[in-house]
């Protein structure tokens, strides 16, 4: 700048000239510099998180935080709220908040710069606590936050300066020897102002602004929010392991899964029905991760220990290189599944045999939980009887013939066919404790979800959707049932008050996964009531009697209306 801030000033025209500030557009462009300088802490942190690791950024561990810290009842809300956007909807609440709190500390800092300063730094160490004490962050986790609230304080000052000046200072006019317009412009407005009546219009305080300065420096502000944080994204992407997992071969199975007979997937032919298998990327996806641990599959391992004779751990080779690798169709599904609900999956998985695994290093009978810990510190108390002795159950790393997916585990999860995903599928899996119930609580149980959650009975309408009208005349009903490790035996519909009908079923591939069923019905015109249920092989009928996920899965028999036309 050639100029000095006040004879620029005047410069600018009416709108820019300094001049005792009206009490309203002050406070809106205080807290405009509250959430200005906010923007810019938090682009300095996501660039200093782009340094430490994605999992430091100070939304992310905050968000962490209230996912762990919230009751579960709020928990359970969002996610029948926002389903599998929850952590989308979490993290835009979190930023809201952030907002909120920086617009009221602008408003502080007209009064009160050190107190300004103090919320700025009230600010930074929450998120650096929030960062440091999450499961996998270390002392450097605090960096990000230290370093935006550092900067948003200095960005915090620089604005809200220009909007607290000294009203005297107006009179200083433009350097030496410049009789120019913009002087007399400046003298034409404290003329006007006096007419105004000067001493009303300004605050108690006597104080000033610079509009334009304001508005400088807050593009500056915007500009180096934007820069760093974008910078900051660009460096995360450091830490993605998508590109290792693509370079992954994963080892033929000695044991692969049985064939398909050919038409088995009757989605081929009903519209609307779910495949048998669930495409990876339309896997339902269930976990408290806000970022998804990224391991590299060189740097993993996974260990046992506790109740073993002779515990070791495995690199991720020592699993590919087994010659017990085995290919299963299991169907997945979450506690929190309503009747009705789309929280169940289906892939072929490819992994090695888990009860094999726990013999061979010994695994003590007094052990009856296994406390499955994920690189994200995520706990999951399996049944060790379970793991021990359900067919099938597995240390997953192949998930419909590609490694897992990011998001679903990479390198390695659990999957024990027949128990809920948070009793049984830990993903990012890089611990096994063979340990007891009474010895610890894990995760889940401390919030009071049950110890020991077999997936109940469920069969699901597909097709026609509720409350869509549809042609009157021939139409598929057609859905999904499953009953695991035993395996499902009938699926029967009833129609309006009319007398249950049994529906063909997709072939009988393997008691873990489920089947489709399809019931062609003629529909007269006009609203009809659906209602389907299930048996299993071992003769066990669905139950009507209705409950809630909490705590251990829901039942009772799914009913909808639908519309002929
Ligand atoms: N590390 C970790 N593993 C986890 C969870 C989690 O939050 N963290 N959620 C569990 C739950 S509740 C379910 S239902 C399944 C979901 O697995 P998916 O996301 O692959 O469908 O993962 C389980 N494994
Ligand atoms: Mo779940």
């Amino acid at each position: 700048m050639t100029t000095t801030e006040h004879a620029a000033a005047p410069a600018t025209g009416p709108g820019g000239a300094q001049r005792p500030a009206r009490r309203g557009p002050r406070r809106l462009l205080a807290a405009l510099a509250g959430l200005l300088a906010a923007a810019v802490a938090l682009g300095v942190a996501e660039l200093v998180a782009g340094l430490v690791g994605p999992s430091s950024s100070p939304v992310v561990a905050v968000g962490d935080a209230v996912i762990t810290l919230v009751p579960e009842p709020v928990k359970q809300f969002a996610v029948t709220t926002f389903g599998e956007d929850d952590k989308v909807a979490l993290v835009v609440g979190t930023l809201v908040v952030v907002a909120l709190y920086a617009g009221v500390l602008g408003l502080v800092s007209l009064r009160s710069r050190r107190l300004g300063v103090a919320g700025t730094a009230v600010f930074g160490l929450l998120g650096a606590l929030a960062a440091v004490t999450r499961p996998a962050g270390g002392p450097l986790g605090a960096l990000p936050s230290l370093a935006g609230a550092a900067v948003g304080a200095v960005a915090l000052l620089a604005l809200v300066r220009p909007l607290t000046l000294p009203v005297p200072a107006r009179r200083a006019t433009s350097p030496a020897g410049s009789p120019t317009d913009a002087s007399r412009r400046h003298a034409d407005e404290v003329l006007l102002d006096r007419l105004r009546g000067t001493l009303a219009m300004a605050d108690r305080k006597g104080t000033g602004m610079d509009r334009r300065r304001f508005f400088v420096t807050g593009g500056v502000a915007l500009g180096a929010a934007a820069v760093t944080g974008g910078a900051g994204r660009l460096l995360q992407r450091r830490f993605d392991v998508s590109t290792a997992r693509g370079d992954l071969a994963l080892p033929a199975p000695s044991s692969p899964a049985p064939a398909l007979p050919p038409g088995a997937d009757l989605a081929e032919q009903v519209p609307g029905l779910t495949p048998l298998f669930t495409a990876n990327r339309d896997f339902y996806r269930v976990d408290t991760a806000i970022t998804v641990p990224q391991i590299r599959p060189s740097e993993y391992s996974l260990t046992l220990r506790g109740m073993f004779d002779a515990p070791r751990t495995y690199t991720l080779a020592d699993l590919f290189d087994r010659d017990d690798v085995i290919e299963r169709d299991i169907t997945l599904t979450c506690v929190s599944n309503e009747v009705g609900g789309t929280l169940a999956s289906t892939a072929r998985w490819t992994g090695v045999p888990l009860g094999a695994l726990l013999r061979e290093n010994g695994i003590r009978s007094a052990s009856d939980q296994l406390v499955c810990r994920s690189q994200d510190g995520m706990t999951i108390g399996a049944s060790t009887r379970a793991a021990l002795e359900v067919e099938d159950a597995m240390l997953a790393f192949g998930q419909n013939g590609e490694p897992l997916p990011v998001e679903h585990g990479f390198p390695v999860r659990m999957l024990i066919p027949g128990l809920y995903g948070y009793v049984s599928a830990c993903k990012w899996l890089t611990e096994i404790e063979a340990s007891t119930y009474d010895a610890f609580d894990v995760y889940w149980t401390q919030r009071d979800w049950a110890r020991q959650a077999p997936v109940k009975l469920f069969s699901r309408i597909d097709t026609p959707a509720p409350l869509r009208r549809f042609p009157a005349g021939r139409t598929a009903i057609a859905g999904v049932a499953w009953a695991q490790t035993r395996g499902i035996a009938r699926v029967e519909v009833r129609i309006d008050e009319g007398e249950w009908q049994e529906a063909q079923l997709s072939p009988q591939v393997d008691a873990d996964l489920w089947r489709q069923w399809v019931l062609p019905h003629d529909f007269a015109p006009g609203s009809h009531q659906l209602t389907v249920r299930a048996t299993a092989a071992d003769g066990e009928v669905q139950t009507g009697e209705r409950a809630a996920p909490f705590p251990d899965g829901a039942s009772g028999l799914q009913s909808i209306r639908v519309i002929a036309t």
